[in-house]
């Protein structure tokens, strides 16, 4: 199989519920650390594109936006249910986007000490050379801050990581007893969940959230698929 390549950002959700994908489906792939200030790694994208990660080179073609991306790699050969569990794979897949991805980056960019912590992961984590990690560490903090006090005013204010308690209630309500969120067989729903949470693995919030031993057992066993059906790691596991 030809080898699929990720432009991504190391925190960004929605490059990571596409790591999780491509894992659990076996793809090959390689990934591109795109410099959040220059965003000059992304390939040629077409006008009407914005110029946004995840991009996925595939088959071919770029494609663009998580679900869309998400999509297209479920349509490809197993493991994937079939039937009336994906509505609610869908459906978990658009809360993925909708609420836990929006709530994340303010829990974990809260206060400048987070901002400045996210920001140094992202410049330890890439490649962009002296001068362009001091830009990211220094420049990246302002904009995550940003990112974290806008998203906090959108959603009416409060405690970050009261509203990411909330989110992981409804998650856990979806999850029960069962071992994936349609049941004994992993979707789509888990991957975008267990891919955009992988991404604050490196923060309190995330051990904060390990502290629900089903949702903690959830994301290892989808972590142990993946682990066990990705081809080619990835350059940052
Ligand atoms: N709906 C898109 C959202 C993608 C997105 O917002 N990506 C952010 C990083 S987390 C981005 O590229 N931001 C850069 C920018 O807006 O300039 C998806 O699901 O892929």
């Amino acid at each position: 199989m030809q080898e699929a390549t990720l432009y991504q950002f190391e925190l960004c959700p929605f490059c990571h519920k596409v790591r999780a994908a491509l894992d659990v489906k076996g793809i090959p792939y390689r990934t591109v650390e795109v410099n959040p200030m220059t965003k000059k790694e992304l390939p040629e994208l077409d006008a009407n594109v914005k110029r946004k990660v995840p991009v996925l080179a595939i088959d071919d073609t770029l494609l663009s936006d998580s679900t869309e991306i998400l999509k297209y790699l479920d349509s490809k050969p197993s493991p994937m249910p079939e039937g009336p569990a994906r509505d609610k794979a869908e459906m978990i897949e658009a809360w993925v986007d909708d609420d836990l991805a929006q709530v994340l980056p303010a829990a974990i960019y809260g206060t400048w000490r987070d901002a400045a912590r996210a920001a140094r992961v992202v410049a330890r984590t890439s490649n962009f050379g002296f001068f362009h990690n001091a830009m990211v560490r220094g420049g990246g903090s302002v904009i995550m801050n940003r990112v974290a006090k806008k998203i906090l005013a959108r959603r009416g204010g409060g405690n970050p990581d009261q509203m990411l308690a909330t989110e992981m209630d409804k998650f856990e309500g979806w999850l029960g007893e069962q071992a994936f969120v349609c049941g004994d067989e992993v979707s789509v729903g888990d991957l975008a969940a267990q891919g955009c949470l992988t991404c604050i693995r490196d923060f309190p919030a995330f051990t904060t959230i390990m502290e629900r031993p089903r949702v903690a057992a959830w994301y290892q066993r989808v972590q142990d698929l993946r682990d066990a059906n990705r081809v080619v790691s990835a350059e940052l596991s």
